[in-house]
């Protein structure tokens, strides 16, 4: 890290855009609402131990009704766009026919965005594949990337006067890998071909989609968002451990990365993972619609890990620190029986390097962020003029809530101060990165963690659905609005 950057006063390029995502499972409710039918999230939430006390986003952050007020919102804390997800179940219920009820919240949302002057960053995908598809084979199924390209096209159709960024997928290693391989997210399959299989046909969907959103939107900003891992070999002087960092690194990041930005799988992936019949779905011309240039890679970043051939010794390296009242990492985890999520990594272990970690377990590594974007840049980006965008970053701690109902989150504020530090040491060494969105805008249904886990810059009592900004939000918000991260020991520090 640059010492420059590490605790000064520090200027953001100029332009750079802020922003704060959420998805619409994970903040919307009204799951039953004008016409809205089940996703897979919602038939797996009912399957017992698979989310947290049972919990489901039926209401969540009531963000359909809510949406004015959570704009303004953003409004006042000077943010510059709103990274959300439209949801397929809403839009075809089915699966097949629009249902225009709810396709017309996204105009009310898109219009309330634009009049508060916030850019609407729009992902199409953000977990939520309706049920009806599910049952007709889902991810494994081809046809649903073609079912895709036909929602794109609605969306686009519907909003794309006012919408000038489409996001196709977020985080298909998600959809792919914890959904249909380890079983830790809908619709919760175990198999490892069957997690290759939904890896394929969702870049096909993302290939797919984006040559329909091009034909009907040449000048638009098109793209993906992808979530990263930085495996380091626990002895680097070890090829055991760096084969096992180059596997992670293989099944997490490349197994994406390369068809999408190169066209084409890696090739050492291509065997590790041989067993499992990842090409018998891969068609002629496939990889070429996987490939279709984009313009902006969205990056999700949050934590990377040292991995080894060989387990750690028990009472090395030690459990992490822990700041007072972060729970140790499974003492509230789903009950129910899951796998890993990489299809060819038996043998693989992750080691703790004592470093300070989040509720979610997770370590905090910054310096992650500033090595992923500059590699990102000078092997993927870069070479094809495609520019990068931090479209995930945050942190999950308890919430202390104070006497007067303050939240003085500073280790959340650190946490995102940490991670901006270094995406401009990024920017200094070469990465053309263009912003930044806070994961998340509120606290939300974290998936399998229910509403156990708090990522929000701004508190959701879920009693009462009221907002409390906590200090990092009235942090962020400065932030933004200066495009200055300010001096950390700068006393006006919230
Ligand atoms: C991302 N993992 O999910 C998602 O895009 C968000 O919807 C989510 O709330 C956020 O990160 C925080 O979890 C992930 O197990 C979930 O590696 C799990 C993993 C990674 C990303």
């Amino acid at each position: 890290p640059n010492p420059d950057t590490a605790t000064g006063r520090v200027e953001m390029p100029q332009g750079f855009l802020w922003g704060t995502a959420t998805a619409a499972y994970q903040v919307e409710g009204a799951a039953r609402t004008d016409g809205r039918r089940d996703s897979i999230w919602d038939t797996f939430s009912t399957i017992p131990g698979a989310v947290i006390n049972g919990d489901d986003g039926t209401d969540a952050c009531d963000h359909y009704h809510r949406y004015r007020e959570d704009v303004a919102l953003m409004r006042d804390l000077h943010l510059g766009a709103y990274r959300f997800s439209t949801s397929w179940a809403r839009v075809h219920p089915d699966g097949g026919a629009v249902n225009p009820a709810g396709l017309a919240f996204y105009d009310r949302l898109v219009d309330e965005l634009l009049s508060a002057d916030l850019l609407p960053w729009l992902t199409l995908y953000h977990w939520d594949l309706p049920q009806a598809l599910e049952e007709a084979g889902g991810w494994t199924n081809r046809d649903t990337a073609y079912r895709f390209a036909e929602y794109a096209v609605t969306m686009h159709e519907a909003l794309g006067d006012r919408v000038g960024v489409w996001t196709t997928l977020n985080e298909p290693w998600c959809s792919a890998f914890l959904g249909y391989t380890a079983g830790v997210h809908a619709p919760g399959r175990q198999s490892r071909p069957d997690g290759l299989a939904a890896a394929h046909h969702l870049m096909l969907a993302h290939g797919l989609g984006i040559q329909a959103l091009r034909e009907r939107a040449p000048a638009a900003n098109l793209g993906l968002t992808l979530n990263f891992t930085v495996a380091d070999p626990v002895d680097p002087a070890d090829p055991a451990d760096v084969d096992a960092a180059r596997r992670i690194d293989g099944q997490f990041n490349r197994i994406f990365l390369d068809p999408i930005l190169r066209g084409e799988y890696p090739a050492d992936v291509l065997e590790d993972v041989a067993p499992y019949g990842l090409l018998d779905h891969v068609r002629d011309g496939d990889l070429d619609i996987i490939s279709t240039p984009i313009d902006t890679l969205g990056v999700n970043y949050y934590n990377g890990g040292a991995v080894s051939a060989l387990p750690q010794e028990s009472g090395s390296g030690g459990g992490g620190t822990r700041p007072e009242g972060v729970r140790e990492a499974d003492d509230a985890a789903p009950v129910r029986e899951t796998s890993s999520p990489h299809p060819a990594a038996d043998g693989v272990h992750t080691h703790s390097r004592g470093l300070p970690l989040t509720d979610m377990g997770w370590e905090v590594q910054p310096e992650g962020l500033t090595r992923l974007l500059v590699r990102l840049q000078e092997e993927y980006t870069g070479p094809r003029g495609v520019a990068m965008y931090v479209t995930e970053n945050g942190a999950a701690f308890p919430d202390v809530v104070g006497p007067d109902g303050a939240v003085d989150d500073q280790d959340r504020l650190s946490f995102i101060d940490g991670h901006l530090r270094a995406t401009k040491d990024a920017i200094d060494a070469g990465a053309d990165v263009r912003g930044y969105f806070a994961w998340s805008l509120l606290d939300n249904f974290e998936w399998a963690l229910g509403y156990t886990k708090r990522f929000g810059i701004v508190r959701v009592d879920y009693e009462t659905q009221e907002r409390t900004v906590k200090s990092s939000g009235r942090w962020y918000a400065t932030v933004a609005r200066d495009n200055v991260i300010p001096a950390r020991d700068d006393t006006t520090r919230p």
